[in-house]
């Protein structure tokens, strides 16, 4: 198990959920209630919402507006669209000593949020939800040819998450879970690079060489219940996407060749 840095606060106090959004209206109000409900720290849930044409701002600002949600943020982005500056802005604008993050589709089960905070209060650093272990399992139900979910994609992801097992390390699974609980000095220090789904890479890989406490907690993902994909809505989009992993995979190893060489990596 790595050490723990002494100069990290210790206790998980208070919470804050971001929620990144690009046209979830059919998703984003119930999630908001579901994840209320189930977490018992005290909490602020920021959805950070990139100007969905679906009206997604206008659903959470009614929510707020009817007044008996003060847990409740709204920060709408009106340029430079993008998941990661979507969650570094809710990052940014978090006043909680503990950061979750997750899709708003409710293929990460807001019910798994507890674990993922016990883990917190037991002391680690960093808490993953995993698809790739025991208990564990990406998109449930999706069957060949049989769904609007693309088998293809989720092919490609597990063959990303072992390549990255093998090339980084095999003590990680899920390297690219986004859902997670980390302590904020911790990503604050750290920072998100990438453009989607491949800042979660780098992130754990600098979480993992610079020694700080990490665990996976198996989660069941389940395709989204409403609305439509935003990583992979075409071939050409996926080709996109996909190469930013693996140019992500290979700078990686520059990156862990610079903590072996003693350069800072954060
Ligand atoms: N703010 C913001 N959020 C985004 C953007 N693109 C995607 N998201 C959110 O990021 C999360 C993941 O996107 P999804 O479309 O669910 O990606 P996915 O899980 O690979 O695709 P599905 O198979 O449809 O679940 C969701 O909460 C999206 O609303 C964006 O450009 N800006
Ligand atoms: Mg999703």
């Amino acid at each position: 198990m790595p050490s723990v840095p002494s100069h990290e606060a210790r206790s998980t106090g208070k919470v804050s959920v971001i929620l990144p959004t690009f046209n979830e209206v059919g998703n984003i109000v119930a999630l908001c209630h579901a994840l209320h409900t189930v977490i018992t720290h005290p909490h602020e849930i920021i959805v950070v919402d990139d100007n969905s044409p679906d009206g997604t701002s206008q659903a959470v600002e009614s929510t707020i507006g009817a007044g008996c949600a003060d847990w409740l943020r709204l920060e709408t982005r009106r340029t430079d669209r993008g998941l990661r500056k979507s969650i570094w802005r809710g990052i940014e604008i978090a006043t909680g000593d503990t950061i979750v993050w997750m899709d708003c589709d409710f293929s990460m089960p807001p019910s798994d949020v507890p674990a993922l905070l016990q883990k917190i209060d037991e002391g680690y650093d960093v808490a993953v939800g995993s698809r790739f272990m025991m208990g564990g399992s990406h998109k449930k139900g999706v069957t060949l040819g049989g769904s609007q979910e693309s088998w293809i994609v989720i092919v490609l992801s597990r063959m990303l998450n072992i390549a990255l097992r093998v090339s980084l390390t095999p003590r990680f699974r899920d390297w690219t879970s986004g859902f997670i609980a980390i302590r904020a000095p911790i990503v604050r220090r750290i920072g998100l690079r990438g453009d989607y789904g491949e800042y979660f890479m780098d992130l754990m890989e600098r979480v993992i060489l610079l020694g700080y406490r990490f665990i996976e907690i198996p989660y069941v993902c389940v395709p989204r219940v409403a609305g439509e994909t935003k990583t992979a809505p075409n071939f050409t989009a996926l080709i996109r996407r996909g190469s930013k992993y693996l140019v992500t995979l290979v700078r990686l190893q520059g990156v862990r060749l610079k903590k072996i060489m003693g350069i800072q990596i954060a």
